[in-house]
């Protein structure tokens, strides 16, 4: 992106801004996230700048709606109490006319304040890190359970329904569109020989064991920011998919991004499995803040959440690869097949662990 067309941006919003610097930000698959540092009032300050892929999110007023929402509640609820005052989340920048997004040339755009003195991370480095994710990720969930006003909007609908992501890949299968299912054959037979699993989790609420609760919907580790001095955990950012779903979403991409030392799309797969030690963290931290509301039925699900979710995403990787990429960016040929074979083999090795896993969660 050109200076001027960015300068055309921050015209748009309250603070009569000068942007002097920029640069490509963060690691997403989705949006295009810009840091920008620009002069308001004498002072210098940083900014996020994300343009909204409106390819996955197809209205994005009704998304900024929630976005707003969620925010003006978190913000209102850290300021009321002593305990949550180190919480933080985004701050939206308004436009002069009001709203929590800019248009321009068709493309939807959004500032926020750059937290500065903290970092997200895309590996997780310790078991007590699991911990502190975690734990912000339950306390987030806990923070939200009071929201007021109506249900919120279903930024992508169906986004963690996986029996519905099995009938995409299905698709994809039966379509075959690149000529790519001739590659991906032990793929295929890795997703169907779990394919009766796949409805469990919303079965169970359906027989009505838990409710439907606000959660998160994009629990990845580099979706926390941690203060660089005290190692703490600052604020939960990325709050697109924040919307009604299961807390086993949230807990099981957390166990999908926390447990193993490889990166997503590692090549090697002898350097995926899921570490014990990292679950336990996870787990203990969950519990320490989301473990007051959870049910009974809620907490008993949350191994089995873990290999859900993580041969969910790799079932999506799957089927973009079958449909030519078109979903997640990709940097590489075969990225999203590389991706897709991370996420099956760390369903392997949970899929070994699982007692050990449960029995944790009962000790
Ligand atoms: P994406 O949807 O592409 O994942 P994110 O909202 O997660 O976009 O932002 C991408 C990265 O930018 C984050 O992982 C984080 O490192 C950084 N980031 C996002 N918002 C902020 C912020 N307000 N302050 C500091 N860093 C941020
Ligand atoms: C995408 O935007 P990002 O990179 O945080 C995706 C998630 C996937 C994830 C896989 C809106 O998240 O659902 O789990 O990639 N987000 C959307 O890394 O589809
Ligand atoms: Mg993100």
């Amino acid at each position: 992106m050109e200076k001027t067309e960015l300068q055309q941006i921050f015209d748009l919003y309250t603070g009569n801004h000068t942007v002097l610097s920029f640069c490509n930000y963060g690691g997403g698959h989705i949006n295009d996230t810009i840091r920008v540092f620009a002069r308001s009032a004498g002072q210098e300050k940083g900014y996020i700048l994300q343009r909204i892929n409106t390819n996955v999110f197809k209205n994005p007023e009704l998304l900024m709606d929630n976005f707003k929402r969620v925010t003006e509640h978190l913000h209102q609820k850290y300021a009321a109490s002593t305990e949550l005052r180190r919480h933080r989340t985004l701050d939206l920048l308004p436009t002069l006319d009001g709203k929590p997004f800019a248009v321009v040339n068709g493309n939807y755009y959004r500032v926020y304040e750059y937290v500065s003195g903290a970092c997200s991370s895309d590996i997780m480095a310790t078991a007590e890190n699991a911990f502190q994710v975690a734990r912000a990720f339950g306390n987030f969930q806990k923070d939200l359970v009071d929201l007021p006003g109506e249900r919120l909007q279903e930024t992508i609908p169906n986004f963690h329904n996986t029996p519905s992501r099995l009938a995409n890949l299905e698709k994809a299968i039966r379509e075959d569109r690149c000529g790519r299912l001739k590659n991906v054959m032990p793929e295929v037979e890795f997703v169907m020989a779990r394919r009766d699993e796949t409805s469990r989790l919303l079965d169970l609420c359906a027989q009505g064991a838990y409710p439907e609760r606000i959660t998160h919907n994009d629990t990845k580790l580099n979706n926390i920011l941690f203060d660089d001095v005290t190692g703490e955990e600052v604020a939960v950012i990325d709050l697109d998919t924040v919307m009604p779903g299961l807390v086993h979403y949230d807990f099981g991409d957390m166990v999908r991004t926390g447990t193993s030392p490889a990166a997503e799309d590692e090549k090697d797969l002898s350097k995926v499995y899921m570490r014990m030690d990292f679950f336990e963290g996870l787990l203990k931290g969950y519990l320490s803040s989301a473990g007051e509301f959870l049910t009974p039925v809620e907490k008993e699900e949350l191994p089995f959440s873990g290999k859900l979710i993580t041969l969910e995403i790799g079932m999506r990787f799957l089927t973009d690869y079958l449909e030519g990429d078109t979903y997640f960016k990709v940097h590489r040929e075969g990225h999203n097949l590389d991706r897709c074979r991370t996420q099956f083999k760390l369903v392997q090795s949970i899929e070994e662990q699982f007692d050990a896993m449960r029995k944790l969660l009962n000790s």
